[in-house]
């Protein structure tokens, strides 16, 4: 038995005292702004391993930063994905389209048409490069700041807006957040509010998709904020015990509405890394560098398409704007980071690119971008006439007690009568929503 003097002396003895750590932010409101700590590296000098590469020969790739475009506007190095320039039209323009949409969305809240908005600015290359890089029918499993997802795989804006409007053309029928797209038939699925859900979900889906000896993958992109819930950490585990056909985006835009990356677990290790424990194949990516987002998730597509396993690539980029329409980032941001983030814009990136290599000009861009918030406004108004928030042409009231049960049992049919009378009563036989 061991000798009870050899304990540690109990605590008030001459034990040191513990401190906790809690993560603090380099800068606030009004205070200067120092990147000069990141490890931004060459654009292409990153190396490409082979797609069927053990997660183990690739280690470095979760800590370094894929890179294509340089300083210089031009394409370099093995993740170059050699794209031909129409391609690299279509992304600028969907990147467009997805800048036109939000602003106007976003004026629209400002405007009361609805109660909620949610910008991508900054990251658009996240869901659009990425998303051209898998094929339409492969299933993604989305967060709400993916919409240039849906752009890119050709949804039509009006059934956005529709549901953005929370109106009587709305296809979910008023029942989900604004800005929480489904659509089967995109192969995009349902966003839900509840944070990371959808990882577990992708997995899921992933494996079945195996099972049935299909071909398709799935993808999901999930906030760096988010990969502090648990479910994102079970579906790591289940992604490398079956050797899922899945990717897991991690998009770090270093901030989860007011709190930043540092309460995930940015001060200690990139958000790549966490592959490393489970046995994933991890990637850290410029997520300003449509290129170099474009390769990246090509890469994974294929690994998993050939059963090679599941990666998880971690975005690096920044939250351009506040998190939502419900936020004001400069009661807890300094201003200047938007500024001085070293990684720039990721519209302008692909602009500069083009131009560098002879495809694109000044004036073309501008025609495109008037192009664009032209076709938002025409399919706005178009979408106005199926109704804007609180004009009543939403979804008949009684709606939302259908499509749960196949026959509405006896005490929710009590409730829809009851709701119907009283609403009678309140607006009379020809009021609204019933
Ligand atoms: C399970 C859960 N917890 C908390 C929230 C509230 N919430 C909504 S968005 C958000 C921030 C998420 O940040 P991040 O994952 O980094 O994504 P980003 O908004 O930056 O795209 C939080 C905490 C939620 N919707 N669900
Ligand atoms: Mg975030």
């Amino acid at each position: 038995m061991a000798d009870p003097a050899d304990k540690p002396p109990r605590g008030g003895d001459n034990r040191p005292a513990l401190a906790l750590h809690v993560p603090e932010p380099k800068s606030r409101p009004g205070d200067p702004v120092d990147f000069s700590d990141l490890d931004i590296g060459e654009a292409g000098s990153q190396p490409r391993p082979d797609e069927g590469a053990h997660p183990s020969e690739m280690t470095g790739l979760a800590y370094d930063l894929i890179r294509v475009l340089g300083d210089d506007d031009r394409a370099h190095g093995p993740w170059d994905p050699k794209l031909d320039p129409e391609t690299l039209r279509t992304m600028l323009r969907h990147m467009a389209m997805t800048r036109a949409f939000d602003e106007r969305m976003f004026r629209g809240q400002r405007q009361g048409k609805t109660s909620f908005y949610m910008k991508c600015t900054g990251e658009e290359a996240t869901s659009i490069a990425t998303s051209m890089a898998l094929a339409s029918d492969d299933m993604v499993f989305p967060s709400y700041r993916q919409q240039g997802i849906l752009i890119a795989r050709g949804y039509p804006l009006i059934e956005m807006i529709n549901q953005i409007y929370s109106n009587k053309g709305d296809k979910l029928k008023g029942r989900q957040l604004p800005i929480m797209y489904s659509s089967r038939e995109h192969s995009f699925f349902s966003i839900s509010g509840n944070l990371a859900t959808q990882t577990p979900q992708a997995v899921g889906w992933a494996m079945a998709s195996a099972i049935k000896g299909d071909s398709r993958i799935a993808a999901t992109w999930v906030g760096e904020g988010s990969t502090a819930e648990g479910d994102f950490h079970s579906a790591c585990t289940f992604a490398t015990v079956y050797n899922a056909p899945v990717i897991l985006n991690v998009i770090n835009n270093q901030w989860a509405i007011s709190s930043f990356s540092g309460f995930a677990g940015a001060e200690r290790t990139t958000f790549a890394a966490r592959a490393l424990g489970y046995g994933l194949a991890g990637l850290r990516v410029d997520g300003n560098d449509p290129l170099a987002c474009y390769a990246s998730q090509l890469w994974a597509a294929n690994r998993a398409r050939a059963n090679k396993g599941p990666t998880l690539i971690e975005y690096f980029t920044y939250r351009a704007e506040g998190h939502s329409t419900s936020d004001d980032p400069s009661g807890y941001r300094s201003a200047q980071e938007r500024e001085d983030w070293p990684l720039g814009d990721p519209v302008k990136r692909l602009r500069d690119h083009l131009i560098a290599i002879g495809e694109w000009d000044e004036d073309r861009q501008a025609a495109m971008d008037k192009e664009c918030a032209e076709q938002v406004k025409e399919v706005t108004k178009e979408a106005e006439k199926n109704g804007i928030l609180g004009h009543g042409l939403h979804q008949p009231f009684r709606t939302m007690f259908e499509d749960v049960f196949e026959e509405l049992p006896w005490h929710l049919k009590e409730q829809a009568e009851q709701a119907t009378r009283e609403r009678i009563k309140k607006f009379g036989e020809k009021g609204p929503n019933r």
